[in-house]
C-alpha cells in the first residue's frame, strides 16, 4: 500500500477530490500554507493499494494545473531578504507536488 500526499492549488481541489471520488479512491483533504508563497494550498492524503497508484497520478495530472504567478517580494511576504524587495519574481506553481510513501501498516481501528 501506498500513501499518496500531493500538495495542490486551492482552484484545483475540488475537481480533484470529486475526480477521485468517481474512480472510488478515499482521500483526506487538509488546509495547507505553502512557505514559499506563504498562500493557502490544499494537500490531500490518499492511501490507495499499489496498482492504483498509477491511476491516481494520472488523476492528478488530469486535474491540476500549472499557474504562473508574478508576486512582488514584501506583499505578502513578511520576511522578504531586502535585496529582493521592488523586483517581481515570476513563479510557477503547480500542477501538483506529489510525495509517494510506502505504508508500513494501514487499521481502521
Ligand atoms: P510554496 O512554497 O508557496 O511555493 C509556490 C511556488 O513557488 C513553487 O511551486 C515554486 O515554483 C516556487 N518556489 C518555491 N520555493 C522557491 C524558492 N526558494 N525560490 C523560487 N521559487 C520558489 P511548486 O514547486 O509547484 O510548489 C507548490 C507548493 O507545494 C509549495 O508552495 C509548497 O506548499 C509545496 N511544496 C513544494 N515542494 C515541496 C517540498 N519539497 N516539500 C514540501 N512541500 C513542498
Amino acid at each position: 500500500m501506498k500513501l499518496v500526499i500531493a500538495v495542490v492549488q486551492d482552484a484545483d481541489a475540488p475537481a480533484l477530490t470529486r475526480a477521485l471520488g468517481e474512480a472510488g479512491l478515499t482521500s483526506t483533504k487538509l488546509a495547507s500554507t505553502g512557505g514559499f508563497l506563504r498562500e493557502g494550498n490544499t494537500t490531500l492524503l490518499i492511501g490507495v493499494d499499489d496498482a492504483q497508484l498509477e491511476q491516481v497520478k494520472q488523476i492528478i495530472r488530469d486535474t491540476c494545473r500549472t499557474r504562473t504567478r508574478l508576486i512582488t517580494p514584501g506583499l505578502p511576504m513578511a520576511e522578504t531578504p531586502e535585496a529582493m524587495v521592488g523586483q517581481p519574481v515570476e513563479v510557477q506553481v503547480g500542477g501538483a507536488v506529489v510525495f509517494v510513501l510506502d505504508v508500513a501498516e494501514f487499521h481502521k481501528l
